[in-house]
């Protein structure tokens, strides 16, 4: 069988060349039934309008394991509550599998956690490369209000996605915007892996 060709793509420039991605993935508010702590606030918000949360653009390559999936991931600014905008968040399929995020422009977290209930945040910039391991959920926070998180992602084509888990458990750590502060608190809903949804 012939090889494929290698290619380039320009990963940020203007709307026409993201128009190169093969897929556009847009997340709104609707998508996210239950993931934000302030419910009360998610339901007025929705109320008004089913807000644009996040949009991923994806190389598309097959899913097997020599490949490499790759695609840019926009978090735009916003907060529901207290809450900033955020992704759903998940595990890798096949948990052994890891990911690089390499950050663009804007300002975030990445909320990471394991199936053993481990759990670390790690801060976002222009510049900065970040590595989740193999088993460690993610999810990217936009912590600046004014303009959007742009990463570059990179994972193993055969990783797949199991955002189940996290809809039913939560992530441990919520990221809150608390007097113009952003900071990290426990999220009072979240129940310990294998334990089913607290209420
Ligand atoms: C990324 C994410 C992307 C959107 O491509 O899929 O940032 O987040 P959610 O998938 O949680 O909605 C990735 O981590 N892929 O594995
Ligand atoms: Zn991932």
């Amino acid at each position: 069988m012939k090889p494929d060709e290698p290619f380039t793509l320009e990963v940020l420039q203007s709307e026409a060349t993201l128009s190169r991605y093969d897929n556009h993935i847009v997340r709104t508010l609707s998508s996210m039934k239950g993931q934000y702590a302030d419910q009360a606030a998610y339901d007025a918000m929705l109320a008004e309008q089913d807000t644009v949360l996040y949009e991923v653009y994806e190389v598309r390559r097959p899913e097997v394991p020599g490949e490499l999936l790759h695609g840019l991931s926009v978090v735009h600014p916003g907060k529901v509550g207290d809450e900033y905008f955020m992704t759903k968040g998940h595990f890798h399929t096949v948990l052994e599998t890891a990911e690089v995020y390499y950050c663009l422009r804007g300002r975030g977290v990445m909320v990471m956690e394991t199936p053993e209930g481990d759990w670390a945040i790690e801060e976002l910039h222009p510049g900065r490369v970040l590595y989740v391991p193999p088993r460690w959920a993610h999810r990217s926070v936009n912590t600046s209000l004014d303009e959007p998180l742009l990463t570059f992602f990179v994972y193993p084509g055969n990783s797949g996605h199991d955002y189940g888990t996290i809809e039913q458990q939560g992530f441990r750590k919520l990221v809150l915007c608390r007097e113009d502060q952003t900071v990290y608190i426990d999220n009072p809903n979240w129940s310990p892996p294998g334990k089913g949804h607290a209420d």
